[in-house]
């Protein structure tokens, strides 16, 4: 199997439901290495690139709210990038299926989601589809010094910004 890295986002309904050691330690089981990890305040704009392939659907803008954790009382979301062989389809098969009603029971998603009244699937956890998805995904969520191994190529930029330092 081909190294691979994966994004894994705990949800905010993960985070309400104070599961993020239970996910970490099922996703264990796959050996793979955590190369990145942080919290995330996730502005509209950023959950909208992220499920841009979800655009024309009814349910869109809920999965906007619910990624960015307005239904939550949680504005954030935990981020890691796992990196190791076979890393995007061994966390998709722990994860299990989109539909938490659907899911295998033991996977994370049918242990752990539901379905809401307004329709949303809270499945607690985001597991980038297919190797594809991930590439595009981890350039999204992470900065490439965030991530402690090379991934993927990158360049260098001079640019002045301005930003915080500690006093
Ligand atoms: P995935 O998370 O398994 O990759 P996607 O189709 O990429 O599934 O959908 C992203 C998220 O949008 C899902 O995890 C789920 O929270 C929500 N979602 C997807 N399809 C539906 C649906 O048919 N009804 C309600 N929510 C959905
Ligand atoms: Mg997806």
């Amino acid at each position: 199997m081909a190294m691979e890295a994966t994004l894994i986002l705990i949800k905010p309904d993960g985070l309400k439901k104070s599961l993020t050691g239970n996910i970490l330690t099922r996703l264990s089981e796959t050996k793979l290495e955590i190369v990145a990890a942080k919290m995330v305040r996730v502005s509209h704009a950023l959950a909208a690139v992220h499920y841009q392939h979800l655009k024309e659907k009814p349910f869109f803008e809920d999965v906007l709210q619910y990624l960015m954790g307005e239904y939550h009382d949680r504005r954030k979301v935990m981020a890691l990038v796992y990196y190791g062989e076979g890393a995007a389809v061994k966390c998709r098969a722990l994860a299990g299926a989109t539909n938490p009603e659907e899911a295998d029971p033991v996977s994370i998603r049918g242990s752990y989601g539901r379905i809401t009244t307004r329709g949303v699937y809270e499945n607690c956890i985001h597991v980038s589809a297919n190797v594809a998805d991930a590439d595009r995904e981890i350039k999204l969520w992470f900065q490439p010094d965030e991530i402690i191994v090379d991934l993927y190529p990158t360049q260098i930029v001079v640019e002045t910004v301005e930003k915080r330092s500690w006093t």
